[in-house]
Order: structure tokens, then sequence, then C-alpha cells
């Protein structure tokens, strides 16, 4: 990073810290300009984005994002909203217990799908599983070409072939259900960093001490970890939608076409449980919007990032 370039570490409405090339957390704002040139919020900084900063230490300038990974903004269906920027990799986690859930796996691709972010699929807890490849079979289903690495904090098995993925200036971050092991995992990478960067003391408005959570740290070799308030929100969005309607996506693959939209086509499985009864008119309702909205999204997504 050059003198006046730094990288967004977090974000707290329009207050920002940027990290510098020293290593240094500098608070900061975004110039007037944002605001008189009327930009998208999407032209506004996220974590993740290097940012050129002027002699008063003020965002300038939002540096061309290598990739996005983005939200639909609550209530709309066009606006979407920039979680991180700049990803090369995030590791979807699932740990090899009844955390494991294919169709939430999935939806995790589906958020990276289009994108020049690398899905790595992280077997979290594999000292729990009798038959590993067992699971790395299920997943290669999914997609045969995914990039699957079982971990295990306790017997350390993944460790180094995580490590071996963070080379110099790559940005990756953690992505999975609540309680799999991914701080347990960011702490082994951090190892003697981990309270120095990853948590660190600040005085909070009234003078008291708290403890905060970086959202962007940096690891020893020059590349970065995230892991954002935002990130862990989409995790939650993500496995709610697919856990509500996991029994009818399961029926989908019955369905006679691949393609099936479920709406007019022959041997449609999804449509014959509902005329059975077996599954409600409303949630089939909920369910065809929800894909609709989805497809809609990914086409969306292909007519601004196309090529990317
Ligand atoms: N068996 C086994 N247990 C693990 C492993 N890694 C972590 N755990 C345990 O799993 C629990 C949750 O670990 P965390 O690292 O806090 O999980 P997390 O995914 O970061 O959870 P959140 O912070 O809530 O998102 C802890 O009790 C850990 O001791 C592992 O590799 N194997
Ligand atoms: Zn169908």
């Amino acid at each position: 990073m050059n003198d006046n370039l730094g990288r967004v570490a977090e974000q707290h409405h329009n207050l920002y810290k940027v990290l510098l090339e020293d290593g240094t957390l500098m608070e900061s704002r975004v110039a007037g300009k944002f605001a008189y040139q009327r930009k998208k919020n999407t032209d506004y900084p996220v974590v993740g984005d290097y940012v050129r900063l002027n002699e008063k230490g003020i965002i300038e300038e939002v540096m061309e994002r290598k990739s996005t990974l983005q939200r639909m903004e609550a209530g709309t269906t066009k606006k979407s909203q920039i979680i991180v920027s700049n990803l090369d990799y995030i590791f979807i986690c699932m740990a090899v217990n009844q955390d494991f859930n294919l169709r939430r796996l999935e939806r995790y691709l589906s958020m990276v799908y289009g994108t020049s972010i690398t899905p790595i699929i992280l077997l979290m807890k594999s000292d729990l599983a009798e038959d590993i490849d067992q699971y790395r079979s299920m997943v290669r289903e999914e997609q045969s070409d995914l990039i699957v690495i079982p971990c295990s904090s306790v017997t350390g098995e993944g460790i180094t072939e995580v490590q071996g993925w963070l080379q110099t200036g790559m940005t990756a971050a953690f992505i999975g259900s609540s309680g799999i092991g991914k701080s347990t995992i960011v702490n082994q990478l951090l190892g003697q960093e981990v309270l120095k960067t990853s948590r660190i003391r600040e005085y909070d408005g009234k003078g008291r001490h708290t403890t905060t959570h970086r959202q962007l740290v940096r690891l020893g070799n020059g590349s970065y970890l995230i892991d954002t308030p935002g990130m862990r929100g989409l995790a939650l969005d993500t496995s709610n939608v697919a856990e509500a309607f996991g029994d009818i996506e399961q029926l989908a693959c019955e369905c006679k076409y691949r393609n099936c939209s479920h709406t007019v086509e022959d041997g449609c499985a999804i449509r014959q449980a509902l005329e059975k009864g077996t599954i409600s008119a409303k949630r089939y309702r909920s369910y065809t919007k929800l894909k609709r909205e989805e497809q809609h999204r990914s086409k969306e997504r292909n007519k601004v990032y196309g090529g990317r």
C-alpha cells in the first residue's frame, strides 16, 4: 500500500477505521464530495475497500473493487447492499455433525456465484467424523470441482492447508453457523497476534475500558481475514431460509425436469405434494416467491458485475 492508501477495517455508520501500511488504525470519514456528487450507496466505502486518504486523513476515493459480497436490502428487490469487498476466498464452514446441510451449502455457493470469489469448503470438527471421505464425496456431488478441506483444531488437521491459501495480499472471510469452531480456527491462524490485533482494548465514550472485535485483521505474512457483523447476519439469513424450505428443496430433486419452475411442468414433485396436501399452499407460494427473487437477483448481479 502507498503512503496515502489504506484499507477499511471497520465501519460504524459514517465513521470508518482505516488500517494503514504501518499497522495503525486511523479514524476517518468520507469527503464531502461523496454527498455532493449524489453517490449511490454502493459507492460508499465498506469493510475490505482500499481507499485513498487526503492529508487530513479523510477518505477521498474508493479504489476499484476486485469483488463484492452483496445482500438485497430488506423490503426491496432491486437495491443491493455491499457487505464486504475485495475477497479472494470465502471459507464456507460446516461441521460434520447435525450442522452439515447440503441445502445450506447451495445457498452459500449461490452468494459467490458470478463473482471472482473462490469458495473453499471447510469440514469443521473433522475429529468427530468416523468417515470424513463420505462428507467430502457428498460435497463433491454438489459441485465436483470444489476445494474441500477437513479441519480440526483438536487434531490440527487442515490448518496448514488453510494457511497455504492465505498468501500475501490475499483476503478471506469465514462463514457458517454459530458454534462450529470458526473462532477457534481463526485464533489458531492468528496465533500470538490474536491479543495484539483481533481483540483490542479501547476506551468508549464514557471512559470505560471495552473490548471490541476488529472486523478486518492483517496476518503477519500480509494476508487478511474479515469477520464483520454483516457476514454473521448473512449466515443467519442463509441458513434460516434453507432450513425453512429444506423439505421443499428436497422434493425439487424429484421433479421430472432439472430446471423445473414448479409452476406448470408435468411431473413436478412439488405440485404433486401440493395437490396431496403434503405441503401447504401458503408455503408453496412463499417458496416460489423466494425462488423468483433469487433468480431475479442473480440476473441483476450478472448484469452489473458481468464477467467478474
Ligand atoms: N470436537 C471439536 N470441537 C471443536 C473444534 N473447534 C472448536 N470446537 C469447540 O466448539 C465450540 C465452538 O467453537 P467456536 O470456535 O467458538 O465456534 P464459532 O463457530 O466461532 O461460533 P460463533 O463464535 O458463535 O460463531 C467450542 O466449545 C470449541 O471448543 C474442533 O475442531 N473439534
Ligand atoms: Zn417441480
